[in-house]
């Protein structure tokens, strides 16, 4: 049997020098704003993407100039923590050189938008000097590792916060070539190989991605991670974390090969083997990832190939020893709580609802100012949720008051006075900036909320959680697959609808119409919005009732995605 070819992208790795390319001279290349293709491939790796605004892309064509090339940066921010010394420099940044807005992204990171070639070291370099970085934020490696950011919630999340940053650090690529490139450090001389002690020359077959929960918390979609720890803890002590492995939400319209899958929860480990554990896992995937099709190359085929029983039996091999059984936990639902809460040692903590995750300001609502105007007095710190909220924590009592003027001065107090469907919300990017965008979605969802809250309003389910999320296209940023309403980009200003996605992010939806405009949803979605309100039962999920009242049948795991996907769609 003749070997299958392996994907354009391992080469590009493999002849990369561990991932230097020809970035150097792309950048000082002042003919174009854009880098060879192959360096923007290496360039994800280091944290940025080369993309153009959509907006202009005709009138560019019509008048023959190059597209209005930018760059996407996107700093790593694991669990989602940054100081308010951080947000400063962020927001600095941000008007210096990106779009004059900052992105709190799905996974707990900031992204800046439009950043020209010539800007592009310089702001890498800021981000570093103000103790942030880069690498790794994107490419075939581990990113952002996600943790959940709610300090008030349990006695043991400093312990969970410091475990996510130090298997950060563990997997964080070794290679020199970003502080060579970036940061004007020290060059390797020609006969001295760098080195990648976990990865090795070609990296991981695909991007990998880690979050830790705390339940009955699941702010941070375990399910949907190639690799998850859910912390256990028994009589307020933190004893270890069950481990979950395989979840994934990108796929292809019309390619059924592809789909979303749901972790599998497969062992328990102790604190002191998280480390270990990560890396083997990063390991096995490393070692038997597919290669040659990168649409089949996440963890989550792997483990659906091969069954997690094969791929628990592996790891143990990996290991040396055997993970434990899986604990008991119970996860409730996966939201930001909003609002003030008491920390138990003396702080407040408040959630603010930041639609979109996108922080800017607008005559109508100064957000961005007034985030500026608190960070400059603000005495804790910051924490980016996995939902795109921000969380404004570990305030003194004495800071809380002068806070809360600021967030009524900047319109800010009320910013979770808003509808359960809303506050539950979260869309991906999409247009102008991502290229891979088929519809709109961040600046669309929010009208599309107004429009159905029309109908929770008289229905008498404004106040109801009801998780719903959007994406410009099916790769799933926004995680819409595990939402109990999710609107998939599948043409301009048509959106596949699924219903069903669990309340806490366990269980996946299924297509419910295809390619739907999105005008028409409002009048599509109404009647199954006031039937739950007249006949759910006590206590019942939205998505749980759509599956109840035969609207679409319950996903149980990734295959089963599509099935009868055509008889659905058209019932
Ligand atoms: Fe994503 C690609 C934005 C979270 C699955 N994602 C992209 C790119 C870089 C488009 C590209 O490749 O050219 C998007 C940049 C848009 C822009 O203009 O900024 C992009 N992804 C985002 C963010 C910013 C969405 C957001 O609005 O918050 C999120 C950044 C997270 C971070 O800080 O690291 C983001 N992306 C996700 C998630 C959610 C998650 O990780 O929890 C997923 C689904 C989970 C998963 O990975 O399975 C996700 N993004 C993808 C995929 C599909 C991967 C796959 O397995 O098929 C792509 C496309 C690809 O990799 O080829 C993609
Ligand atoms: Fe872009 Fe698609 Fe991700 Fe949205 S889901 S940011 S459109 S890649």
């Amino acid at each position: 049997m003749s070997e299958k070819k392996l994907a354009a992208n391992e080469g590009i790795k493999t002849r990369s020098n561990y991932l230097r390319g020809t970035i150097e001279e792309g950048l000082a290349d002042l003919s174009t704003g854009s880098m060879s293709e192959d360096d923007q491939q290496l360039l994800k790796f280091h944290g940025t993407y080369q993309q153009d605004d959509r907006d202009l892309r005709q009138n560019r064509r019509k008048h023959k100039l190059e597209k209005a090339f930018s760059f996407m940066i996107r700093i790593r921010v694991p669990g989602g923590v940054a100081t308010p010394q951080q947000w400063l420099e962020t927001d600095r940044m941000a008007t210096q050189f990106a779009n004059g807005t900052i992105k709190l992204t799905t996974r707990q990171a900031f992204q800046f938008h439009g950043i020209i070639k010539t800007n592009l070291k310089r702001t890498i370099a800021e981000i570093n000097q103000a103790a942030m970085d880069t690498i790794a934020a994107c490419g075939d490696v581990n990113r952002n590792v996600m943790c959940n950011p709610n300090p008030h919630l349990s006695s043991v999340h400093a312990e969970v916060l410091k475990v996510s940053q130090q298997i950060s650090d563990h997997l964080t690529p070794a290679t020199r070539a970003y502080h060579e490139i970036w940061l004007d450090g020290e060059k390797v001389e020609t006969s001295e190989e760098d080195f990648e002690p976990i990865y090795g020359k070609t990296y991981l077959p695909r991007k990998f991605k880690i979050t830790i929960a705390v339940p009955p918390s699941n702010d941070v979609d375990i399910f949907a991670n190639c690799l998850s720890f859910i912390a256990i803890v028994e009589e307020g002590k933190l004893v270890g974390f069950n481990v979950a492995v395989g979840g994934g939400m990108g796929m292809t319209h019309g390619d059924e090969k592809t789909y979303p899958r749901t972790a599998d929860v497969i062992g328990f480990c102790a604190v002191d083997q998280v480390n270990d554990v990560a890396e083997k896992v990063v390991l096995v995937q490393r070692d038997y990832g597919d290669r040659t099709e990168r649409k089949h190359a996440r963890l989550k085929y792997t483990v659906d190939d091969r069954g997690a029983d094969w791929f628990l039996a592996e790891l143990n091999t990996y290991l040396g020893y055997e993970l434990g059984s899986v604990r008991d936990y119970a996860f409730e639902d996966n939201g930001d709580r909003y609002g003030w809460v008491e920390g138990g040692n003396g702080k407040h903590h408040l959630t603010l609802f930041i639609q979109g995750g996108r922080v800017l300001d607008t005559p109508q609502y100064p957000m961005r100012t007034g985030l500026r105007e608190i960070a400059k007095i603000h005495d804790g710190d910051f924490r980016l949720t996995a939902n795109q909220n921000l969380m404004i924590a570990n305030v003194s009592s004495e800071k809380r008051s002068e806070i809360e003027k600021l967030l009524e001065q900047y319109g800010m107090k009320d910013s979770h006075e808003k509808s359960g469907l809303r506050l539950n919300s979260m869309a991906c990017v999409a247009l102008p900036t991502c290229g891979l965008s088929l519809a709109e979605a961040e600046r669309y969802l929010p009208d599309l909320i107004d429009e159905l809250e029309e109908v929770l309003e008289e229905s008498g389910l404004r106040h109801d959680a009801i998780t719903v999320r959007m994406t410009g296209c099916p790769n799933g940023c926004a995680r819409p697959y595990i939402s109990e309403i999710g609107f998939v980009g599948r043409s301009p200003g048509c959106y596949n609808v699924y219903l069903g996605g669990g309340f806490a992010g366990q269980r996946l939806s299924k297509l419910y119409r295809e390619n739907f405009p999105g005008n028409e949803i409002k009048d599509l979605l109404a009647p199954i919005i006031r039937r739950y309100a007249k006949e759910r039962n006590e206590g019942e999920r939205f998505g749980d009732f759509c599956i109840r009242s035969g609207y679409v049948s319950a996903t149980e795991q990734g295959k089963d995605f599509h099935k009868n996907i055509k008889a659905e769609a058209r019932a």
